[in-house]
């Protein structure tokens, strides 16, 4: 057994989800590398101490730097917010650490590009983390496209919803700010949809979009040590600052080979708390994945014989599922955390076989050209084609 020693910048949201990855996985998985929770890395030392000890941590820094200098640390893990992620990742790679990075990948396309420059010249391996990827319904969906059991695929549906910042007295959290997040629904959500969309049925071929801001001014935050607070626990302080982010972002697409797609990603949608929702229509069927029921996948087939065609809707809980075997027995449902631990699973396989674990930054990389591309244009009324965005850069 061979083991690979975790250091892990961040501990807020995201730090949680990926800390409790590497507790789980070798509980439940069994595989030849085994991650070892080293060391947990925070700018506040009370705060980082106290989520190490609770996180299971075995030492902890409060500098990046120094962790990444450690010689006991073979892998890097960032969790942190969005504009962080480049200067960390480019020292990491070049200290030979493998990395592991949050998504999306960047603020922006160049910082993006940067980066998976720097993990390809160095060799180390690197992934993103693309989590829904991992949801076995998701894995079941791409088989079923493989094998042809959609036929020719024509459209690409996606939304993702939430409401956590319906109230305007909800606070400038790092998430609204566009020098640390660098969009706001577009970069948090539509990077999801547009990884799902890449992964089931293709490179995008061209762009159009729209956004919108409904919400222009927000509270300032109360505490900056709330900073990396993503969701709705953040104090709001008395003064106020200009929301410079997009509430809501929709576009519409060309994928290159033929089908049309539709994207929608706000935070002002009342009522749902975290639904993303895709269906894919094909010429023999349809593929329906909802996340707030990702045990199950509906699946239509123009092959059922007349009189008993519909929608059916398949529990992703077999055996035979992806993922599924090493959790609980059939009909024993999973949750979004068990998403985060097939991705550290396939992170520890990758290392034992030699390869770059998918999704990885060059995912990342063109996740962040259609991210650019919708963002031009709309800034120029215009449709925009990938190519142009990545031959021209921003
Ligand atoms: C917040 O909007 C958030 O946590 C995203 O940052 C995640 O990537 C998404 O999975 C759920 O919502």
């Amino acid at each position: 057994m061979k083991k690979i020693n975790v250091g892990m910048v961040g501990y807020k949201f995201m730090g949680k989800a990926h800390s409790h990855a590497y507790l789980d996985m070798p509980f439940f998985f069994s595989t030849e590398v085994v991650p070892v929770r080293r060391a947990l890395c925070g700018r506040t030392e009370k705060a980082v101490a106290e989520a190490a000890q609770k996180f299971g941590w075995e030492s902890y820094e409060t500098s990046w730097k120094r962790l990444i200098e450690r010689e006991d640390i073979d892998l890097i893990d960032i969790t942190t917010p969005n504009n962080t992620h480049k200067e960390i990742a480019i020292v990491a790679a070049k200290a030979g650490k493998d990395i592991i990075c949050e998504k999306p990948l960047a603020t922006n396309l160049n910082d993006a590009q940067a980066m998976l420059k720097a993990v390809e010249s160095t060799g180390v391996k690197h992934m993103i983390c693309f989590n829904y990827r991992k949801v076995p319904a998701i894995s079941l969906a791409k088989k079923l496209i493989e094998e042809g059991k959609l036929g020719e695929i024509y459209h690409f549906r996606a939304v993702y919803l939430q409401d956590w910042i319906i109230d305007p007295e909800f606070p400038l959290v790092w998430r609204l700010q566009k020098n640390i997040a660098g969009s706001g629904a577009h970069g948090d959500l539509n990077s999801h949809l547009i990884d799902l969309a890449r992964y089931l049925i293709g490179e995008f071929d061209e762009v159009i979009g729209m956004d919108k801001t409904f919400i222009k001014e927000r509270p300032t935050l109360k505490i900056t040590e709330e900073l990396t607070t993503g969701l709705a626990t953040a104090k709001a302080g008395e003064e106020k600052g200009r929301v410079e982010v997009d509430d809501a972002t929709l576009f519409l697409a060309k994928f290159k080979r033929g089908a049309l797609g539709s994207f929608e990603a706000t935070r002002f949608a009342t009522g749902h708390r975290n639904g993303q929702k895709i269906e894919i229509n094909g010429s023999k069927g349809s593929l329906i994945f909802e996340f707030e029921q990702m045990n199950e996948l509906k699946f239509y087939s123009t092959e059922d014989s007349q009189g008993v065609q519909g929608f059916r809707t398949i529990k992703t809980t077999e055996e035979i599922h992806p993922y599924m075997k090493v959790w609980w027995p059939v009909g024993h449902i999973i949750g979004y955390e068990h998403t985060f631990v097939h991705l550290i699973y396939d992170f520890m396989e990758a290392i034992n076989q030699d390869k770059i674990p998918a999704p990885n930054f060059v995912d990342g990389v063109r996740c962040q050209e259609v991210l650019e591309a919708v963002e031009r244009s709309i800034k120029e009324r215009r449709w925009v084609s990938i190519e142009e965005v990545k031959t021209r850069g921003s």
